[in-house]
């Protein structure tokens, strides 16, 4: 029988792998770009708002049952006082990877404080503030699952290759 593809045989399962909450709805603006690169590396996931002092029963659950549910990563963005991703972390054992989103009043410093100031004991992976660091928080996510998953190795692979190609072939700014 001949060698099949690595992205042909690592089955995928139906159940999200990761996933991505966030504190509200106006959120989504940031955390669609974590969303948009877990799509482009086909990465199963699920979206949902939890907000740590609106629904914190919603939060504790969701938590709680996070590894049993088959996760392995969890993406929380939040702005201002933004103890989600902490909250969330202090009660499941699934990696909890934070977006700080920018703020109106303190363009996104507050946000950034609040999940990256976390005492010894129970850690937050920090990205940076807003877009970029919800579209690095999704590559992450993506680069956590790769050594299980072949075929998320493979397409992570080729977005970086891809990412290259695209600056050498254009390498000249004023064209
Ligand atoms: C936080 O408060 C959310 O994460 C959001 O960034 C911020 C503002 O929320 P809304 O007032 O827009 O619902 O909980």
């Amino acid at each position: 029988m001949p060698a099949q593809p690595s992205s042909t045989i690592d089955s995928l399962p139906a159940t999200p792998l990761v996933g991505l909450v966030m504190g509200s709805r106006s959120d989504w603006e940031t955390m669609q770009h974590a969303a948009q690169k877990l799509d482009a590396l086909g990465v199963p996931h699920e979206v949902k708002v939890v907000s740590a002092h609106r629904t914190p029963d919603v939060l504790f659950e969701y938590a709680a049952s996070a590894k049993a549910r088959g996760l392995r990563a969890i993406i929380a963005g939040a702005g201002g006082a933004a103890h989600l991703p902490g909250m969330l972390a202090s009660k499941t054992a699934v990696p909890v990877l934070g977006v700080p989103v920018q703020s109106k009043a303190l363009n996104g410093m507050d946000s950034l404080l609040s999940i990256v100031q976390m005492p010894a004991g129970i850690p937050v992976a920090t990205f940076a503030i807003g877009n970029a660091g919800a579209a690095n928080a999704g590559l992450f996510a993506a680069a956590l699952l790769a050594a299980e998953h072949p075929a998320i190795a493979q397409a992570l692979d080729e977005f970086r290759q891809r990412q290259t190609d695209d600056v050498t072939a254009h390498d000249d700014p004023r064209q």
